[in-house]
């Protein structure tokens, strides 16, 4: 794919109010052709009003509110955006959260590597790349659940769980994100797996994810569970060689 013409950032939020403020201008600032699409899961902290301010303040042509009736999970917000993204023909989907976590400067060497990679995975574990503001809990529940998802599904993704990720449209096309069930660790190994086995091509290029400045993660010790299992379904499930599932 040439630079991608049409990239669509895809923001799950539950109360980030503050921090999508901030985040929406300065993805546009990386480049002005982005479009931002912000699904909602009607956050009590009124999520959804701000993003609706913002649109009335001139960006109502390249962001976009998806609200929901209530919390259903990040997987199924992924599912929902990546759908409503190829309904509308964008050629460069974008998983990205909306605490700053993911730097949005990461954003153009993302779109520089789609020129040659069907999908682009930001990665904290090569070199270059790292954690920051994380307790010794959560980097070792990462690291156990990267190294894990690797000897299982015998598969060369240095980070796996990683949530910082673009695919091109051919790619979402055809894993038929519909169909995945999985969330949260699970929802972002099952994706690439599945784009692996399908024969496509991806890169890992370098991040730094920086632990959220404000608000409360939703990351929980049952979401990391949920993933010890998953791994094993996907095994099985995906077990066909590319583009035979
Ligand atoms: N729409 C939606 N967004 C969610 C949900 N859970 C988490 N998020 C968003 O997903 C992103 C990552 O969540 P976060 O709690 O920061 O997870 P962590 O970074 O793994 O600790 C953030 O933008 C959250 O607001 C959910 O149930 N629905
Ligand atoms: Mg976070």
């Amino acid at each position: 794919m040439l630079y991608p013409s049409r990239a669509l950032v895809i923001i799950p939020t539950y109360n980030e109010r503050e921090n999508l403020c901030h985040l929406v201008p300065a993805i546009f600032a990386v480049d002005p052709r982005l479009h931002i699409l912000v699904i909602d899961d009607a956050s009590p902290d009124r999520t959804a009003e701000a993003v609706c301010e913002m649109q009335k303040e001139g960006c109502d042509t390249k962001l976009f509110l998806l609200s929901r009736p209530g919390k259903m999970g990040l997987g199924s917000a992924y599912i929902q955006g990546f759908k409503w993204g190829l309904e509308r023909k964008y050629d460069f989907l974008i998983q990205m959260d909306a605490d700053w976590s993911h730097n949005p400067g990461d954003l153009a060497r993302m779109l520089r590597l789609a020129n040659e990679y069907d999908f682009v995975v930001g990665s904290r574990y090569i070199a270059g790349g790292g954690t920051v503001n994380w307790g010794i809990w959560r980097k070792l529940i990462s690291r156990s659940a990267g190294i894990y998802s690797r000897l299982v599904l015998r598969s060369g993704f240095a980070d796996f769980t990683g949530g910082f990720n673009g695919w091109s449209d051919e790619v979402l096309e055809a894993i038929r994100p519909e169909m995945l069930r999985s969330d949260g660790y699970s929802f972002q190994i099952e994706l690439k797996y599945r784009a692996d086995r399908l024969g496509f091509t991806h890169a890992e290029f370098p991040i730094v994810f920086t632990e959220r400045r404000s608000g409360k993660s939703k990351m929980s010790f049952a979401i990391a569970l949920e993933a010890c299992w998953r791994v094993w379904q996907f095994r099985f499930k995906h077990r066909n060689g590319p583009r035979k599932f």
